[in-house]
């Protein structure tokens, strides 16, 4: 083994029936040992391992969980819309912005004028509130360029900060994510582009994982999202949906019906569409840093989400517009407040059900053997302070594929 840590407090997120202990599974004074970046003991501390390794890190009772991750951001963008922020605060809608040509397009606007490595370092200074918060693995979207170029040179920022060795990131086209300019009143022809150009040139390139789309009256009608989506799965990219944000338009039961990882935001979601979540085995992704921002009241359907046993994950969706926040924890902390989810679905929703969300559950998400060893090591006494405090520096260190990056 190349390292082993010891005397610490973990959250393994390893379902209960295969632990038996309580509702976070807090196995105390336990041992992880790692061997070339994978999880290959995890259990008491064991004295035939210990004996004489060279490579021992104690954890003085800090308490380990896994890697954060956070599954649905817009990282990357030029700008920034506080002039927008002003203007909703007067009064003036989301949508009515939007309309006006302000909204998403306006950063479309300042992100095609910014050079690539403008983007890059603008998206590595933000991802330093992230890291602080225990992130590991992040995922990042395009979908402020809207040229088959822009889009491009998006996810070539998203791939080169996948190159840091302390982050790993899961890219996401959302070239449908607004109607460009040039587009307009042609919606169809640029979902022909995309489908004919943007989608086969992404994965000749290999830039993206997933393909996204914004089901919306202000985005895409779902007709236009299942060409998206069909494109997609030809070329052999994985679906995930912005859908159900503002009204219902039956976006999610789409994307759930093509095989979606995840559909996101959902606060207008019925019954009908919960129902296609739980059969398709599809997460529902909760961002309430845009229910906040947007001083939104109809709240996702949470209970039903439950009685269905939909996965929940919950993500920051930062972004310049709706959702400015580079902080997992204030977002763990405004699911609890704002939507009622237990400070133990919050862990989920950053841990098993995040990599869920990404296709990732039988890599990241828990502290298994087999798994990656990435975790985060924190200064707290217990998981539910993981929601419930605020601002303080409580991380210790994060671990990515068995190495450690020191926070203090
Ligand atoms: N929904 C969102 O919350 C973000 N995109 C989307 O489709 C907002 C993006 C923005 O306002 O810039
Ligand atoms: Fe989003």
């Amino acid at each position: 083994m190349d390292k082993v840590f010891i005397n610490l407090h973990l959250v393994s997120m390893v379902d209960k029936q295969q632990t038996g202990s309580d509702g976070y599974q807090v196995l105390k004074d336990a041992m992880i040992g790692v061997r070339n970046g994978k999880v290959e003991y995890v259990g008491e501390p064991c004295p035939s391992i210990l004996h004489g390794h060279p490579d021992i890190i104690d954890c003085a009772h800090a308490l380990v969980t896994p890697g954060f991750i956070d599954c649905h951001t817009h990282l990357i963008f030029a700008g920034n819309r506080a002039n927008e922020f002003e203007q909703r605060l007067q009064g003036v809608p989301y949508e009515e912005i939007a309309k006006q040509g302000g909204g998403i397009l306006s950063t479309v606007q300042a992100t095609r004028k910014t050079s690539e490595d403008e983007l890059y370092h603008l998206a590595i200074h933000r991802l330093e509130g992230l890291k602080r918060d225990g992130v590991t693995t992040i995922e990042i979207k395009s979908g402020y360029g809207l040229t088959l170029d822009d889009e491009i040179k998006m996810l070539k920022v998203a791939k080169r900060i996948s190159e840091l060795p302390d982050m790993k990131v899961s890219s996401t086209l959302l070239a449908a994510h607004a109607v460009p300019p040039e587009y307009k009143n042609r919606s169809d022809e640029y979902i022909d582009l995309i489908c004919d150009t943007i989608i086969p040139q992404v994965v000749k390139l290999n830039l993206a994982n997933h393909v996204d789309v914004f089901c919306e009256g202000i985005g895409f009608s779902p007709k236009q999202c299942e060409r998206v989506f069909r494109a997609t799965l030809k070329h052999g990219l994985r679906i995930k949906g912005h859908t159900e944000q503002l009204s219902n338009l039956g976006g999610s039961a789409l994307a759930a019906s093509m095989g979606a990882d995840s559909v996101d935001h959902i606060e207008y979601l019925d019954e009908n569409g919960v129902k296609a979540l739980a059969k398709n085995n599809t997460v529902a992704t909760l961002l309430p840093g845009a229910f906040y921002y947007l001083n939104e009241s109809k709240l996702p359907p949470i209970p039903l989400l439950r009685q269905y046993k939909v996965p929940m994950a919950i993500a920051t969706d930062f972004n310049p517009g709706t959702s400015p926040i580079a902080s997992l924890r204030t977002i763990m902390n405004m699911a609890c407040t704002l939507f009622k989810l237990t400070p133990e679905e919050s862990l989920r929703g950053v841990t098993c059900h995040a990599a869920q969300a990404l296709g990732l559950q039988h890599f990241r998400g828990k502290i298994a053997v087999g798994m990656e060893a990435d975790f985060a090591i924190w200064q707290l006494d217990s998981p539910a302070e993981l929601s419930y405090r605020l601002g303080v520096p409580d991380l210790i260190a994060r671990v990515v594929d068995g190495e450690i990056f020191h926070e203090k």
